[in-house]
C-alpha cells in the first residue's frame, strides 16, 4: 500500500450540524490519524461557520475549477470537491488507497457506487426537491419508500456483499484487495446510516449479508475510528443530513 504521510493540515469544509457527505470523508481523515481542521465548525471569531465555506465556493478567480458543493478539502494550494474524489486523494496521502493503479480505478468503482446508494436514500425523504421541507413532500416521500426498502437497499447491500464474498485476496474480509481500504470506511458509514434511517429494513436485508456485517463490526473496531465515535467530534445522526429516521418510511418490524 502506497503511504505517504502529508506534512501540513487538511481543511475539511463541510456543513457543522450533520454527517452528511462530509462524514466519508471525516472517517478517512480520522482513521489514517490525519491532522486536519473542520472549519466551519470552529467558532465564527476563530474562522469558522458557513462563511468559509460559501466563499470558497464563490472564489471561480483563486480556485479553477471551484466547488459547486461541500464537502471541499483544501490541501496547501489544492482545493478538491466530490466526495469520491476527496476521499480517494487523503487514502493515497495517508495509506488507506489500495496498491495498484488498477485496483485504485477499482476503488472509484465502488465509491460511486456508494454515492449513487447516498442519492438514492437521501432522495427517499426528498423525493420531490432538497430546496422544501420533508413535511411538504410526504405524500411522495411515502410512495418512494416501499420500492427503495425491497428493491434498491438488498440491491446495493447484496452488492458489497457479492463484493466481499468474491474478494479471496482479503479472505473475505474486505472489499478490494489483501487489507482495509478506505472503500470499507465508505460502505461501513453508508451501512450505519441505512441502519439508523430504516431499522427494520436494514436488519430484514442484514440477515443475509453476514460478510457486510462483519466488514462493519470491523471496521468500528479500527482504533483510531472507535475512538472517533466515540467523541464529540462524531455528531450524531439527526433529521436534517442525510439518513433521517422517520419510521413512518421505514418497514414493518420482523417479528
Ligand atoms: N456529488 C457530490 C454531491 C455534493 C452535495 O450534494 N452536497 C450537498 C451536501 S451533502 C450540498 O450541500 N449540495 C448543495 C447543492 O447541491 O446545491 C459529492 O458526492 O460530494
Amino acid at each position: 500500500m502506497a503511504m505517504t504521510k502529508r506534512r501540513g493540515r487538511y481543511e475539511l469544509y463541510y456543513w457543522p450540524f450533520i454527517q452528511g457527505r462530509g462524514e466519508f470523508v471525516r472517517l478517512v481523515l480520522e482513521d489514517s490519524g490525519a491532522e486536519y481542521v473542520d472549519v466551519a465548525r470552529l467558532p465564527e471569531d476563530q474562522g469558522g461557520g458557513l462563511g468559509p465555506i460559501v466563499e470558497i465556493m464563490q472564489d471561480h478567480l483563486r480556485h479553477h475549477p471551484a466547488p459547486f458543493a461541500p464537502p471541499i478539502l483544501k490541501a496547501g494550494d489544492l482545493v478538491l470537491a466530490q466526495t469520491a474524489v476527496i476521499c480517494r486523494f487523503i487514502a493515497e496521502e495517508t495509506g488507506l488507497a489500495p496498491a495498484t493503479a488498477a485496483d485504485r480505478l477499482r476503488a472509484d468503482q465502488l465509491m460511486l457506487t456508494v454515492a449513487d446508494a447516498v442519492v438514492e436514500t437521501h432522495d427517499v425523504h426528498h423525493p420531490i426537491s432538497g430546496g422544501l421541507y420533508y413535511e411538504d413532500q410526504k405524500d411522495e416521500a411515502a410512495r418512494r419508500a416501499p420500492t427503495f426498502i425491497s428493491e434498491r437497499l438488498p440491491k446495493y447491500l447484496g452488492y458489497f456483499e457479492s463484493v466481499i464474498s468474491a474478494n479471496s485476496a482479503g479472505k473475505r474480509r474486505c472489499l478490494l484487495g489483501s487489507d482495509a481500504t478506505y472503500v470499507d470506511l465508505a460502505v461501513f458509514q453508508l451501512a450505519k446510516g441505512i441502519e439508523y434511517a430504516f431499522p427494520n429494513s436494514f436488519a430484514r436485508v442484514a440477515a443475509g449479508t453476514p460478510r457486510l456485517s462483519e466488514l462493519v463490526a470491523r471496521v468500528d473496531e479500527r482504533t483510531r475510528l472507535r475512538e472517533y465515535l466515540e467523541s464529540d467530534r462524531r455528531i450524531p445522526f439527526n433529521e436534517w443530513g442525510i439518513f433521517r429516521h422517520y419510521p413512518e418510511l421505514d418497514g414493518p418490524k420482523t417479528p
